[in-house]
């Protein structure tokens, strides 16, 4: 501290307070700005609103704050987070159902993260109204926030979940693909459609029944008429590999004789007017009354009355409606909400109601389901949410915009932390067309949340409704989803201890490749490390590409291209552009049917890089937590090509792997031998392929055909403590 300010170190960074005025500088250990307030405005206050200002840095980028419409790179945009029902949005519409106030910033080689934690209505100005400054603001309440330094986004993000939270592992079948629609019924409706999976042979793992398995869409209830024994409908579809996802609204519809309604006035479970009157609003089942979830109190109640469900066998809730949304009715700012005894209105409360409904959801039937993992699913969520829940992206529409708005959206989640994300696959409003869900689902099933959803009235839309062509490319797409799970689950674990999510915008990986951020380029994601997707519209047969630097093989042909270029590709509606990066060691399997099929066989892909690379490959039980006490099985797969190389180093934890056999497949590697543990092995020059024969839309009966240029393979035991292969 010296007479003009005080001055704080860490190892990264410094900060400087000026004490008159009071005035934040965050500088590097150069001492170059990453980050300083705007020096005439820094924090100031307009009645109860607080702003801070910050000076705009030469070039800044600005990306995250989760569920936004409008680009990648926000310069130039200003947003509000105020959750808000937006049925049937558009590719401009502000706010959506989430608030996750937190971005990255990004200039020169500077990057830092800014955590506002404030959940009242916020605002962010990313340089929206002049060159001066950007700023955060919020209605009322503290200027409180977190400021983030790291060497790369990724850095951040670990940072930013560790304060916020990660998620614990999903049941793996909650990664499998889900088939939804407002509504499937009767019971029967739903068990014709899980044969109808397994009879065309297209895996699935979820069928969601929508609102109208209740009677008179109230929660907790069953519609007996069209459900007149849930638990058969479930145990039969269970025997099929399914589990069942249910509609949860968070409005209790007041009606004497429902015991909801009864035992929440009794209990004083619901939100008040600041005179003691329960607030009632209209939504699903009539005029209803709204839990405080902010409530301990509240959200055990909740929680208990999921016990009638679990013993069923639901093992899936989706959090709906929880804006909160009610018919047309403004929400009145001066509910009170109890804050765990701090109360407060409206004001501050609304922003959280959908983060603490999903939390006392997947508190309370976590608890219930006696070590099982319950899959967890919310419209309205707030930073943090990612340890309850996955989240969706609510009512979007099914035209080809919206498709890519929905990529831009999970992109964008996944900067700030919600690594288990995704979009209605076919749009929820309107009908899609054949090319269109063709290319949604393929895109989809290289998503992390892969649903297929769409609204009453409206057409079919299964996997099978629009024409067998369609069927083909959606059964291919499905399929290699599945051969992907080893690495996908593996992602998963990735996602919950270190916060980084399976759908990588390219912002996080070429963080200063001013590429990434142009408009043609920013919807194209890499989906963990290794496979790089670029979305595009139904309408397209050809579109540009951008490749990042290194080098990149087209998933079809295994055709090599240079990185650092853009190159254009063929897109017929059967092709979505992927590639797989230089150094790539992908673990699959063949496709099954559903996620808990096992395999006893594991294929290993290796992609020839000049590159070290890594890859965590990750197994347990998949619906349990016994994880968290070590019963994992962990395997570190090192591909090292200077020193020609590649090691499955020891397992971690204590759960035995049912893997037996390991098929290693090497693409464009030029040896004809290699030495396994030290034991001579000729490798199989036999064209050879682990993925689904995309190019083509009838059922290929041979699945070692597919034309890849210069690949071969060899086997061996999997079980070997380490695995080390040279050549
Ligand atoms: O429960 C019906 C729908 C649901 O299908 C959709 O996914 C939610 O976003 N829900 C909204 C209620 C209102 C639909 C107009």
């Amino acid at each position: 501290e010296d007479a003009e300010k005080l001055t704080c170190h860490t190892s990264q960074f410094q900060l400087n307070i000026s004490k008159n005025a009071v005035r934040f500088q965050f500088l590097d250990s150069n001492g170059e700005v990453i980050n300083e307030d705007e020096k005439g405005l820094g924090s100031s206050w307009i009645g109860e609103q607080v702003t801070t200002y910050k000076k705009l840095q030469e070039g800044e980028r600005f990306i995250g704050l989760g569920e936004k419409t409008g680009h990648l790179d926000r310069k130039g945009s200003s947003y509000l987070n105020w959750n808000t029902d937006a049925y049937g949005y558009h590719s401009g519409t502000d706010p959506l159902y989430c608030s996750m106030p937190f971005y990255i910033g990004i200039h020169q080689n500077h990057i830092y993260g800014i955590f506002l934690d404030n959940s009242h209505k916020t605002f962010f100005n990313f340089g929206a109204s002049n060159n001066r400054f950007a700023s955060f603001s919020a209605d009322a309440g503290e200027m409180n926030y977190y400021f983030i330094s790291g060497k790369s986004v990724a850095d951040i993000l670990q940072s930013y979940t560790h304060l916020t939270g990660r998620m614990e592992l999903p049941p793996q079948w909650s990664i499998g693909y889900q088939q939804c629609r407002y509504s499937y019924y009767p019971d029967k409706e739903i068990t014709t459609l899980a044969r109808t999976f397994r009879e065309k042979d297209i895996p699935a793992d979820v069928i969601v029944l929508d609102i109208h398995y209740m009677e008179k869409y109230k929660i907790f209830t069953w519609d007996n008429k069209h459900f007149s024994n849930p638990k058969a409908m479930i145990d039969e579809i269970k025997a099929m590999g399914f589990h069942v996802v249910i509609m949860c609204d968070p409005g209790i519809k007041i009606e004497e004789g429902y015991e909801p309604y009864d035992d929440g006035v009794k209990q004083e479970v619901f939100i008040k007017y600041q005179d003691g009157e329960n607030y009632a609003g209209q939504v699903w089942p009539g005029w209803c009354h709204f839990p405080d979830f902010t409530n301990p109190k509240t959200r055990a109640w909740w929680a208990s009355k999921f016990k009638d469900y679990v013993n069923l066998g639901v093992e899936g809730f989706w959090n709906d409606m929880n804006e909160i949304a009610t018919w047309g009715h403004a929400l009145p700012e001066n509910l009170v909400f109890d804050f765990e005894g701090n109360k407060s209105t409206t004001r501050r409360g609304r922003n959280l109601f959908g983060f603490q409904m999903a939390r006392s959801t997947y508190e309370g039937t976590k608890a219930l389901m006696k070590g099982k993992r319950p899959f967890n699913l919310t419209r309205s969520g707030f930073s943090g949410v990612q340890r309850y829940s996955a989240v969706w992206t609510g009512d979007n529409v099914s035209y080809d915009e919206h498709m890519m708005l929905g990529v831009r959206l999970v992109n964008s989640l996944g900067l700030t932390g919600v690594a288990f994300a995704g979009y209605d696959v076919g749009g929820f409003v309107g009908d899609a067309n054949t090319k269109l869900f063709a290319r949604w689902i393929s895109i989809g099933a290289l998503s992390p949340f892969f649903r297929g959803h769409t609204m009453i009235n409206t057409r079919d839309s299964e996997p099978w409704s629009y024409g067998e062509e369609v069927e083909q490319i959606s059964r291919n797409y499905i399929k290699f989803r599945y051969q992907l799970l080893p690495y996908l689950y593996s992602l998963f674990s990735q996602a919950s201890k270190t916060g980084m999510p399976v759908q990588r915008s390219l912002a996080i990986d070429y963080t200063f490749d001013s590429k990434v951020y142009e408009h043609l380029y920013e919807h194209q994601y890499l989906f963990g490390p290794f496979i790089l997707v670029a979305p595009v519209e139904s309408t397209k047969d050809l579109v540009k590409v951008y490749l990042p630097k290194g080098e990149w093989y087209y998933l079809f042909d295994g055709k090599k291209y240079n990185g650092d270029q853009e190159i254009i590709v063929d897109c017929p509606i059967h092709k979505l552009p992927v590639f797989i990066k230089s150094g790539a060691v992908l673990p699959m399997q063949h496709a099954k049917s559903n996620t808990q099929e096992k395999t006893r066989e594991i294929s290993l892909h290796v992609y020839h890089g000049v590159d070290d690379t890594s890859f965590n490959y990750f197994e347990d039980d998949g619906n349990s937590f016994e994880y968290q006490k070590g019963n994992y099985n962990s395997r570190e797969i090192k591909y090292l090509p200077q020193e020609r190389k590649l090691i499955i180093a020891k397992a971690e934890g204590t759960y035995s792997s049912p893997l037996t056999s390991l098929k290693v497949i090497f693409h464009h590697h030029v040896n004809d031998t290699l030495f396994i543990n030290g034991v001579e092995k000729k490798l199989v020059d036999k064209t050879h392929s682990f993925f689904s024969p995309l190019e083509k839309y009838d059922p290929i009966n041979d699945p070692e055909s597919m034309g890849h240029e210069n690949v071969k393979w060899t086997e061996t035991n999997y079980n070997s403590e380490r695995i080390e292969i040279t050549w």
